[in-house]
């Protein structure tokens, strides 16, 4: 847990209602034994069962196979902490925990394991926690037993009467909002017989975040109640943050290896359309019901508050990409991640790309005659507008302000809105006798890109500039140089598309 940060108005009035709940809770345990009811008596045959500490691992790890073929009584130690930790590139968030990690430590256990459980509440906590796992059978899975003051801890018993892949997730007031900073998990209850043996296995869990600035704004976030209540999460993540799961986080296989992923939705609100891009599952345990698995599934729906194992043997070797099919969240929101394999290529399964050619179908000559009218129409159009002044003047300043636009979308970042550049990095193009002195060459490092020392105004440089005609239309080259001809002092004719079509043909 880093510096305490200030909590949002609502942290606080919850803290105020959370902080008289729970002196009431205290008065009355003081008072008699109507709360805490003391360790259970356990009939003969379960007391006798040996204790086990279980493990438990941070996402996307996940505790070894459980071997036993007996029950046992299995201790859960389960510390909920509040911490500061990084939402995406440059956002940081307070998320609330169930042992440092969002989604919380994956927790297994044994079908008929009696379990001892403890919730611990680390004293720098702001807030009161509970927990209710979807595995318990008894009034809130636990949450009636369970809320905690920080500083404290509760213990509370349960016996694991289903198998099955569960859910936990904190159930305090307000819920969305302790879910929503990331209070939730999972906890496997392996059937009496096991599951089936598998090379890989990983946890994943997809929720949300409401914070109160845009995708990427910067800085702190706090939760948005407002944008909780109308579901509309600036990000849907895997593992707690954009990126949790990608480049050397991404998870890991080998060409032949079965890979197993218990992969929950912790919400608060929204479902996932789970789907690994270039991978078909083998096998789907829907809903994380161990009777039926699905074979042969391209996309499995998991609700939130509910779970799923999917299983598969990975055949080739590449990247395969973890997403909500709902697209949008996946490339604009974040839920997305990897999964990296490696081994040797099987290109009767998958080729890779065969051949590279051109397709022009029936309608490539009705578009060619078309085209070839059109540059007439355009040449004749030129010919009209440079006679007449006033159209060739209004022309221009049309061009500079969609050039303008251009580069404030793909320029500015390098050579700077000002135009100015940056020293050793990138040129100016203000004022820059290299840009100033030959305009086809200007075109040609638009389209072409350059690369090699150049120098600009006695200064040498030696970079790269990336090639730009597979984002540009002529026009827009034309629009771009016109404007950049025309900013900063610089001063020059427009430039026409015709000839940017002429000059791209020319370096092909
Ligand atoms: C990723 C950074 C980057 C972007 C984006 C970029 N450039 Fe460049 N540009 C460079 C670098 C670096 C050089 C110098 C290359 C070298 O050293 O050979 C350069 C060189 C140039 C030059 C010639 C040098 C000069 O100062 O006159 C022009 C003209 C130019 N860029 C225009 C543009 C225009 C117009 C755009 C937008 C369509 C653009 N560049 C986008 C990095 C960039
Ligand atoms: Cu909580």
């Amino acid at each position: 847990m880093k510096n305490p940060r200030p909590l949002t108005a609502l942290a606080v009035v919850v803290l105020v209602l959370a902080a008289a709940f729970t002196t009431v809770l205290v008065a009355s345990a003081a008072t008699g034994p109507a709360d805490a009811k003391g360790p259970v008596v356990l009939p003969p045959e379960l007391a006798s069962m040996p204790i086990e500490q279980a493990i438990l691992t941070s996402p996307p790890h996940v505790p070894p196979a459980i071997k036993r073929q007996y029950a046992a009584r299995m201790v859960v130690n389960l510390e909920v902490r509040e911490v500061v930790a990084k939402l995406a590139d440059g956002v940081e968030y307070t998320f609330w925990t169930f042992g440092g990690s969002v989604p919380g430590s994956f927790i297994r256990i044994r079908e008929g394991d009696v379990v001892e459980f403890h919730l611990n509440n680390h004293p720098s906590s702001k807030l009161p926690h509970n927990i209710d796992l979807h595995a318990v059978t008894g009034p809130g899975g636990g949450a009636a037993s369970t809320f905690t003051a920080p500083g404290h801890s509760s213990q509370f018993t349960f016996q694991a009467l289903n198998p099955g892949l569960y859910v936990y997730h904190c159930a305090t007031a307000p819920v969305p909002m302790h879910i929503g900073n990331g209070m939730y998990g999972l906890i496997l209850v392996e059937p009496k017989e096991g599951l089936p043996i598998v090379d890989k296995e990983y946890y994943v869990m997809q929720g949300e975040f409401y914070t109160t600035g845009k995708y990427g704004e910067e800085g702190l976030q706090s939760f948005d109640m407002a944008k909780a209540i109308d579901e509309r999460p600036p990000y849907i993540v895997f593992n707690g943050a954009v990126g949790s799961l990608v480049g050397d986080k991404a998870i890991t296989a080998k060409v032949g290896e079965q890979v197993r992923i218990f992969f929950g939705v912790g919400g608060p609100n929204i479902t996932s359309s789970f789907h690994i891009i270039g991978e078909i599952f083998d096998k789907v345990y829907p809903e994380a019901g161990l009777s039926l698995p699905n074979r042969h599934v391209q996309t499995t729906l998991v609700p939130s508050g509910g779970a799923t194992m999917v299983e598969f043997k990975v055949d080739v070797p590449g990247t395969f990409i973890l997403v909500d099919h709902s697209l949008t969240r996946a490339f604009n929101k974040g839920a997305l991640g990897m999964l990296k394999v490696t081994g040797p290529e099987d290109r009767v399964i998958y080729s890779g790309k065969e051949i590279d050619a051109i397709y022009l179908g029936a309608q490539a000559e009705a578009g060619s005659n078309s085209a070839k009218r059109e540059a007439e129409l355009k040449t004749q159009i030129a010919a009209a507008m440079s006679s007449n002044p006033t159209i060739a003047g209004l022309t221009k300043e049309m061009q500079i302000e969609k050039g303008k636009q251009v580069y404030m979308g793909l320029c500015f970042a390098c050579h700077q809105p000002d135009g100015k550049g940056l020293p050793l990095a990138f040129p100016p193009l203000a004022g820059s006798d290299y840009l100033l002195a030959d305009r086809e060459r200007a075109v040609r490092t638009v389209l072409k890109g350059l690369t090699g020392p150049i120098t600009v105004n006695g200064v040498t440089i030696n970079s790269v500039m990336p090639p730009q005609e597979a984002v540009l239309t002529d026009a827009q080259v034309a629009d771009v140089l016109t404007y950049v001809y025309n900013s900063w002092g610089n001063q020059g004719e427009a430039f026409t598309a015709a000839k940017v079509k002429a000059l791209r043909a020319e370096i092909h």
